[in-house]
């Protein structure tokens, strides 16, 4: 009886093999990922980060998490009565886009920088996504201006 169930279970391993099911969602990046430099680090230093991303599935996917080797927590923010608000996802529909740029109602934030972030510095951050699972993506440090942000804000 007991090998009988394990023969089964083996069974459905092999078949779970030869179908592999396509990921539901899948997030590319779809222009530069930028974000502030920070001139100063500690725990009161914040730098927002920008990116633009695609995602490819045919699924409605989330960012829910974000993080980096670089600051104490990385967070979605909006930005409305002047004010910045903690977000707890941002959405990505099927076959659309997420766009998280300059002068838009969303960034990202790093939240207490660990160390000062030069200009041309690129930081690593993973966003994890609800279905798509985690991605790694290299944002580069830009002059916080106007001029700063347009040299970087173009579309590959
Ligand atoms: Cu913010």
């Amino acid at each position: 009886m007991r090998d009988r169930a394990f023969f089964t279970l083996l069974l459905a391993l092999l078949a779970g093999c030869a179908t592999p099911q396509p990921p539901a969602a899948s997030i590319v990046l779809d222009g530069p990922a930028i974000m502030r430099n920070a001139p100063e680090a500690g725990p009161d230093v914040q730098a927002a980060g920008y990116v633009r991303l695609k995602n490819t599935g045919d699924q409605p996917d989330r960012l829910i998490a974000l993080a980096c080797a670089c600051a104490d927590q990385v967070q979605m923010h909006s930005t409305f009565n002047r004010a910045m608000h903690v977000l707890p996802h941002l959405e990505i529909p099927p076959n659309g886009a997420l766009e998280i740029i300059p002068g838009g109602p969303t960034h990202l934030m790093l939240m207490g920088v660990r160390a000062p972030i030069a200009v041309g510095e690129v930081v690593r951050i993973r966003l994890e996504f609800a279905l798509a699972g985690p991605i790694e993506l290299a944002f580069v440090a830009v002059d916080n201006s106007q001029a700063g942000w347009r040299a970087r804000d173009t579309r590959p």
